[in-house]
């Protein structure tokens, strides 16, 4: 096998790039940002947050912590990365000026980009906006308290949060302590919308819904298998572990519909400055299979391992169930059907399968590209049982590990914000609250959303996030919002949600400490199972009304609950919250002693090096994972063409620019994919030349939910069929087809019109 993709395994055939891409991920451009980033006016202030004691407030990487800012778990030195300097940067912004919020009335704060929304500053001061209001007012503590307490006096089915996992663990056990024992299970949460389908199921396979590789672990692998990541621009020090990993002679297999730049080659500032400019090699094999044709592409690597006779039946045997259904299922599909379903060869799948085969050690590592479908959870699936048939799970260097978002998106889960709650979990809650939990199912966050839009909620409370902006379909989130009594907001800075998802009575939007600044210690879990301690810190904002996400849920809840039947005021302390999760979160007993030993631990019962499961058995559950089947409906679905207009539909994918963290965008362009702005939408040049396009050509492009006019296309790096376009704006065309299984929407393959007339409407129109 060659030592790159350029060895022939991008069989696809990839179009010329656009002039001025870059040729290499990383590289130059990051250099550039932190020179900029360190020479402008907060540059001492950034690099003082840097330094500071606190994991990384970006991805769930796990970069920073006890051991200083640019360490990762294992103490090794610079790895921070620039995605990690712009989320820093935007939180030491100055304050929203006090006038802002008495000049400007709701459309025009409506009319802000997530760009401007964002630039607007730093919350300092609560806010409300009253019902028949046109402006955000100002509004005290005491107010909040009195009239958030009033809203939360409600039926518990009625009561519900959302969160998004930017918040400590101690905030989260407290959201949820309260939610469940004011009677409600409705924990919608972000995971909902991104990694639910690994954490169903993995449970379901193995017992367990996190990754079960640590770091270490991730280090012995000789091949990593990397499916529907852009880990470049949202995992950016896991390109650190690749780069190593080829270096020392290993494979990377890389599967995506899009040849993203930095994924054939990275430069990263961690290693010396020419391989730096000049990109280290990352693929060694590329797939660009159909979107959403995940699960066809590993029957089909698990077809060739069983033609070429490399299926691990004594491992199989000794340690699985279910496993002679799932190899029947890849001997008996016919290769017809899966390179028909993913537009891969058989040579490739093979090729690839060879090179799993060979390897000592597997780790299948992956992110939105598996989860974001209407069949993630079988696709979650698919992966696990190509890890288990070639032998890949329970020892060190091999696994499977799902890339989690959010910085702490899994301690979230850990603490028990979610609709599905383990049993040990729950029953410890419940020996804490003395009573048994509601046997009500909780909404997650598309049936909180149909919940609302049917007059279900009276009250929402956010930690963090953007819930109208993740959400697809914009227009219905708003209304469903909209039909909500009172939606209080804890943010660090304005996001369009705030000014979009407006509650029928009152909205308050109440300004945190973010967890840099946030004067005690606290928590956080990385996507690596590794729990960080954050140390306190202070704010930079002078005069600011701030408050500590555990400090309003403690007080909320001392209102609500007094001493019933624990003393909810003195969860106050973290100190105290960390005793309960020691107590109740199993894995995470070292939480109690945290405060003295400062010790950062690994959640216990996560990591497999060992192929004995946490299932009743201790064996794997394999099930087997039927083809999708991904016809694209006719233009007629969408009203059709006019006679004499070009147009196309495609397979939508969308996903981040380089330039943002989720809903909020820091950077117009995405120099990377060759997008110069936000209303761009990225073609390969044969669905160009088919439908009668011209690259540039400004266009529409028709969801199911509605259209977004004067897009720009792009022509591409991406599989013919398939498009591309930026989250969250393209959330206005999206509806919402979720995998049943897990509840998450299927943001990647949105069926869409790309039409060149701008003035017809759609079915609806
Ligand atoms: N800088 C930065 N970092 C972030 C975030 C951010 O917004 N900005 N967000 C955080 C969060 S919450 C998350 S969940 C993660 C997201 O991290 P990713 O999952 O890497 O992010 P996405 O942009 O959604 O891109 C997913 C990739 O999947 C590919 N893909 C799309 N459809 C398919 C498919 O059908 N099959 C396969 N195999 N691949 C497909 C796309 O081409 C793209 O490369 O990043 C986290 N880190
Ligand atoms: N079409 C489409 N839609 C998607 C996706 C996609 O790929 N395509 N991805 C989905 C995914 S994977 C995810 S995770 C969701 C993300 O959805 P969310 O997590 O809901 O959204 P974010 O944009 O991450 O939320 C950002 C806001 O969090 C607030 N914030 C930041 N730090 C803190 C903090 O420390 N405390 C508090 N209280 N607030 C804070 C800030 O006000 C900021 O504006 O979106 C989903 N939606
Ligand atoms: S890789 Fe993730 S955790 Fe590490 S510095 Fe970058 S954004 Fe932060
Ligand atoms: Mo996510």
């Amino acid at each position: 096998m060659g030592d790159d993709a350029a060895d022939g395994s991008r069989l696809s055939g990839p179009s010329p790039a656009e002039p001025g891409t870059p040729t290499v991920g990383g590289g130059w451009p990051v250099i550039d940002g932190w020179a900029k980033a360190s020479l402008s006016l907060q540059g001492p202030l950034l690099w003082r947050t840097l330094l500071h004691k606190s994991a990384c407030l970006s991805c769930a990487w796990g970069t920073g912590g006890q051991n200083g800012g640019f360490s990762d778990e294992l103490g090794e030195p610079l790895q921070r990365c620039l995605k990690s300097v712009e989320a820093i940067s935007a939180e030491l912004q100055a304050a929203v000026p006090e006038r802002l919020f008495g000049q400007r009335n709701l459309s025009q704060l409506q009319e802000l980009s997530s760009l401007e929304a964002d630039r607007l500053g730093r919350l300092s001061q609560p806010l409300i906006l009253r019902q028949g209001r046109s402006h955000y007012e100002r509004i005290g503590w005491d107010d909040v308290f009195e009239l958030t307490e009033a809203a939360f006096r409600v039926p518990p089915e009625r009561l519900a949060s959302y969160s998004s996992g930017r918040s400590s663990n101690e905030a989260a056990y407290l959201l949820q302590l309260l939610l469940r024992a004011l009677g409600s299970n409705n924990l919608a949460d972000c995971s909902d919308l991104c990694h639910a389908p690994s954490t169903v199921g993995l449970n379901e396979v193995f017992g367990s819904g996190t990754s079960m590789v640590s770091l270490e672990s991730f280090k012995q692998a000789d091949c990593v298998v990397l499916v529907g990541s852009n880990a470049p621009a949202n995992h950016p020090r896991l390109m650190n572990e690749l780069i190593q990993l080829r270096q020392r002679g290993g494979t990377v297999i890389v599967i995506n519909p899009v040849l993203e730049v930095g994924l054939l080659k990275f430069g990263s500032p961690a290693f010396p400055i020419r391989s730096l400019l000049k990109g280290s090699s990352i693929a060694s094999i590329f797939l660009q299979p159909v979107p959403g044709s995940d699960t066809a592409v590993f029957v089909g690597i698990q077809k060739a391992l069983l033609e070429a006779n490399q299926i691990r039946r004594d491992f199989l045997a000794a340690h699985a169930e279910g496993w002679e259904a799932v190899l029947e299922q890849a001997r008996a599909t016919p290769w017809e059907a899966i390179t028909a379903c993913c537009g891969l060869s058989r040579e490739e799948l093979a090729h690839a399968a060879a090179a799993i085969g060979r390897a000592k050690g597997v780790v299948f590592a992956w992110a939105m590209g598996i989860t974001h479908h209407a069949n993630g959870t079988t696709n979650v699936h698919a992966i696990a049982n190509t890890a288990l048939l070639s032998g890949n799970v329970g020892k060190p260097g091999a696994g499977t590990m799902p890339i989690r978002g959010h910085s702490n998106v899994q301690g979230f889960g850990s603490m028990g914000v979610t609709v599905k709650l383990r049993t040990e979990l729950r029953q410890a809650l419940e020996e804490l609250l003395g009573r048994p939990l509601s046997p009500v199912p909780g909404y997650d966050t598309r049936a909180l959303i149909e919940a609302a839009d049917a007059g279900a909620v009276d009250t929402l409370l956010c930690l963090g996030g953007n819930l109208w902006g993740a959400n697809p379909d914009s227009a219905e989130a708003k209304r469903a919002l909209s039909r909500i009594d009172t939606v209080v907001y804890l943010a660090t800075k304005p996001n369009q949600g705030h000014f979009h998802g407006l509650a029928a009575r009152n909205t308050l939007v109440l300004p945190v400490f973010n967890r840099f600044e946030t004067p005690h210690r606290t928590t956080t879990e990385s996507g690596n199972n590794f729990v960080r301690l954050n140390e306190p810190g202070s704010t930079h904002l002078k005069g600011a009304d701030l408050i500590s996400e555990v400090a309003f849920l403690a007080e909320l809840a001392r209102r609500l609950l007094g001493t019933d039947p624990i003393d909810w005021g003195r969860l106050q302390d973290a100190a105290y919250v960390r005793e309960l999760i020691g107590r109740t979160v199993p894995g995470y007993g070292p939480i109690a002693q945290i405060d003295a030993s400062r010790q950062e631990f690994s959640v216990e019962g996560r990591l497999f090096n060992e192929p004995t499961f946490a299932t009743p058995s201790g064996r794997a559950r394999m099930e087997i994972t039927p083809l999708p089947a991904l016809e694209l409906p006719k233009p007629e679905h969408f009203g059709g063409l006019a006679p004499d207009e070009a147009g196309v539909v495609l397979a939508l994918i969308t996903a981040r620019s380089y330039g943002q963290h989720n809903t909020v965008v820091y950077k117009q362009g995405d120099q990377y994919r060759g997008m110069p702005h936000r209303n761009t939408i990225l073609m390969n040049r044969a669905d160009l030349a088919r439908a009668g396009f011209r690259a540039h050509q400004r266009v529409t492009v028709q969801g199911e939910a509605g259209a977004l006019e004067n897009v720009e296309i792009i022509p591409g790096e991406i599989r013919s069929g398939a498009a591309l376009m930026f989250y969250p704006e393209a959330n206005a065309i999206i509806r919402a087809v979720i995998d049943s299984r897990s509840g998450t929407p299927a943001f990647k393959r949105v069926p869409v019109l790309v039409r060149a007339h701008q003035d017809r409407l759609g079915p609806d129109g």
